[in-house]
């Protein structure tokens, strides 16, 4: 895939799949308010996604105060946006395979949060930034010190990533601070950049798994039910991350899921979480970096 990220039909659905993450992103802040049941609006934006002619690339993840990231709502979750916090909206779309990551943060039950604001001037900086050929350092130090301006401090383990066909996390990072990578951004890329900015600590700890899975490597095994449940992970979802909820027609799933865990057929993500427990911000965009420029799918 690298270096053929701009033939013009994945540029198309690319762009397409930004287009609708973008709609979807943005209606699911506008949904998110308090007292909203966080289930019905993780669900009315999944059919958004679908209803637009796109899949859900990985299952809404919803971070309030210091999730980060890695959460969605399971089956029958009656859990309700709170009167005040810190709501991050992470959505990915994807158009047979192209992909588009993208998040908004909204300040619940407030207004101008400053540190909802510095995340997202951080990623409008480094998108002014940001080209084939420029230093990772510079680049991470343009987020860093546009947080670290507003008085907060950069998530340091949380980075932006490049993205490949079904390939969330293509093994590219971009980071948010100066000092963790020599490189340079390529040219012909698909990238998405992160900044994610806190009060706390400035770095995420591992939580309990967050009701997302994606599969690893298929394994025949002896259980016909086992086989026939990754067939369906393997053909509806390919490599990339799924919801417990999108699995609904199988009444055991949970304990098929467990024990495909446990064979190592599929990882299970863990949430992301604050490591003193302060409240994070997230914005996000997806770039088509190139000699010709730079287009933000996402915006
Ligand atoms: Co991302």
């Amino acid at each position: 895939m690298r270096g053929r990220q701009t033939n013009q039909d994945q540029r198309e659905k690319l762009l397409l799949a930004g287009r609708i993450a973008k709609e979807a992103r943005d209606r699911g802040i506008m949904l998110s308010e308090p007292g909203v049941r966080v289930l019905d609006v993780v669900d009315q934006v999944e059919e958004l996604i679908r209803k637009m002619g796109g899949q859900p690339a990985f299952p809404v993840n919803i971070g309030i105060d210091a999730v980060a990231a890695h959460y969605t709502p399971a089956t029958g979750d009656s859990q309700r946006f709170p009167p005040r916090g810190i709501l991050k909206f992470d959505v990915g779309v994807h158009v047979d395979g192209y992909i588009a990551d993208t998040a908004a943060s909204k300040d619940l039950g407030g207004s101008n949060n400053l540190l909802v604001s510095c995340s997202q001037s951080a990623l409008e900086q480094a998108i002014e930034t940001v080209k084939a050929g420029i230093s990772l350092r510079y680049l991470g130090g343009v987020i860093e010190r546009t947080i670290q301006s507003s008085g907060y401090r950069p998530v340091t383990n949380l980075m932006g990533h490049s993205i490949e066909r079904y390939n969330l996390h293509a093994g590219f990072s971009v980071p948010n601070v100066s000092d963790i990578s020599d490189g340079t951004v390529p040219d012909d890329i698909v990238i998405a950049i992160e900044p994610f900015a806190t009060s706390g600590k400035g770095f995420v700890v591992s939580g309990r798994i967050g009701n997302i899975f994606s599969l690893v490597r298929r394994k025949k095994l002896d259980d016909a039910s086992l086989n026939q449940f990754q067939e369906v992970i393997d053909e509806r979802y390919s490599t990339l991350p799924f919801a417990e909820r999108w699995l609904g027609e199988f009444g055991n799933r949970t304990h098929l899921l467990r024990k495909l865990l446990r064979l190592g057929i599929l990882h299970g993500y863990q949430t992301l979480i604050e490591a003193s427990g302060a409240p994070v911000s997230q914005w996000e965009h997806t770039l088509i970096v190139s000699r010709e420029g730079v287009v933000a799918t996402s915006k």
